[in-house]
């Protein structure tokens, strides 16, 4: 059997949180009555789950705040690419208009006509937007937040939604500043903004409310990261995870982050990939549902922000060509993902660490990944996929970042 007391270590951080305590004991007596064949189904379902699973989230504020550049930005878009929402127009938009995740169809992100455009109560406005269908508010605005957004805050608390408050454009107040007068004490400017956007929103009723001071350019800045944070950390947990895999990559960290979702599916996919009906791979002992895999890895890729259309908006914005960008770290991996491509990655196990499996909560998944079985080796090839991939991402988003 695989080591089970090292994985049992590294398990708690790739606890399976999606399922619940039933769906935990489900799994583990089918494996008990009928082994890995029943317990296939159930993964199966929870793959499905996962997969399409919806986040929809809504984006509110006054005419010119900046909510269509946000959402760009958050779908990793610039204004001029294809599919972005229209930004800087005289013209506001008074529905709801739903812009797709580029990779991952199920999230969206709703732009909303500004309450105070509007002729509606804070109720009327919500109803008037299908407020049940939101995960979430972002309440944005460039200058101080208006009576208008404390209502509305305050009805959507009410309804037994969440809503954050969101002051965007923050660059270019410190860009004025500076151009005003010179040096001065960013942190100390930022904090005088902060309190006086929430003194206005305290007078008008919300207490103690948390603002963040965002720029939608500079993602990497100010209070980005933590906006980001906080509304992944609200989420239930498989929300959560679709809210990080839609992420943008602006920083190392959400690479990392993003891989540690992925992580916590491939032993999932293993099983759903090593298991009876598989197709022996020339060259391999072992017998394996390739297309599990290539999905998985393309899957895994997209949400690195590696796909084609990434990588060449990437490249477009920074004025390289598509082979510079890949130049910077050239894999099979950001080619077409063939039988060749899993051979290949069978053959660069070295380095692959040992199996984490999640043997604290699925007993037996220590017996499934015993050494030389074919879920071990489909294990092992997801792993090693995302763990390159992983590094492919920082390396092109490095190099990105540096060719301005
Ligand atoms: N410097 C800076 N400019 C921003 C930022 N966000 C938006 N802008 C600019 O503000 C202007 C308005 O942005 P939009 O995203 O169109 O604002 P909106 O809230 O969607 O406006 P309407 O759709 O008309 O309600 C544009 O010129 C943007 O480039 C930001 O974070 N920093
Ligand atoms: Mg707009």
């Amino acid at each position: 059997m695989e080591n089970a007391s090292s994985s049992q270590q590294a398990a708690l951080s790739e606890t399976p949180s999606y399922f619940t305590q039933e769906e935990l004991n489900k799994v583990n007596s089918e494996f008990e009555t009928g082994g890995v064949e029943n317990v296939q189904p159930l993964l199966e379902k929870k793959v499905k789950e996962l997969d399409n699973t919806e986040l929809n989230i809504a984006v509110t504020g006054d005419t010119g705040a900046g909510k269509s550049t946000f959402i760009n930005a958050m779908r990793g878009l610039r204004s001029e690419d294809e599919g972005a929402a229209a930004v800087g127009t005289t013209e506001t938009t008074m529905e709801p208009t739903g812009y797709t995740h580029p990779t991952l169809p199920n999230v969206r992100y709703w732009d909303l006509p500004g309450i105070g455009s509007t002729r509606f109560t804070a109720s009327s406005y919500l109803k008037e937007m299908q407020f049940k269908k939101y995960d979430f508010f972002i309440i944005v605005s460039a200058g101080r937040f208006t009576e208008n957004d404390a209502n509305l805050a305050k009805e959507i608390k009410r309804l037994g939604k969440e809503f954050y408050f969101v002051r965007s454009k923050i660059d270019a107040d410190l860009y004025s500043m500076r151009k005003e007068r010179g040096e001065f004490d960013e942190d100390a400017e930022m904090e005088k903004i902060r309190s006086a956007c929430v003194s206005q929103l305290g007078k008008a009723g919300i207490p103690d409310p948390t603002v963040f001071l965002i720029s939608s350019f500079k993602k990497n800045m100010y209070d980005f990261s933590r906006l980001m944070k906080t509304l992944g950390d609200d989420l239930p947990n498989i929300k959560e995870s679709v809210f990080i895999l839609a992420l943008p990559i602006f920083s190392n960290e959400i690479i990392h982050k993003k891989g540690e979702v992925l992580k916590g599916r491939i032993w999932m996919l293993a099983i759903l990939a090593g298991g009876a009906g598989g197709i022996p791979i020339t060259g391999l002992s072992i017998a394996c549902n390739i297309g599990i895999l290539i999905g998985a890895i393309i899957f895994f890729r997209e949400c690195l922000c590696l796909d084609d259309a990434a990588r060449s908006r990437l490249a477009e914005r920074k004025g390289k060509s598509m082979e510079e960008l890949d130049a910077a770290a050239p894999s099979p991996l950001l080619g077409k993902i063939t039988v060749d491509v899993i051979i290949w990655l069978c053959k660069a196990f070295v380095g692959v660490s040992a199996f984490a499996a999640v043997v604290c909560y699925f007993p037996f998944v220590g017996y499934l990944f015993a050494a030389g079985s074919t879920f071990l080796v489909a294990y092992k090839v997801l792993n090693k996929a995302l763990t390159l991939l992983m590094e492919i991402s920082e390396k092109v988003h490095d190099f990105a970042k540096g060719a301005a």
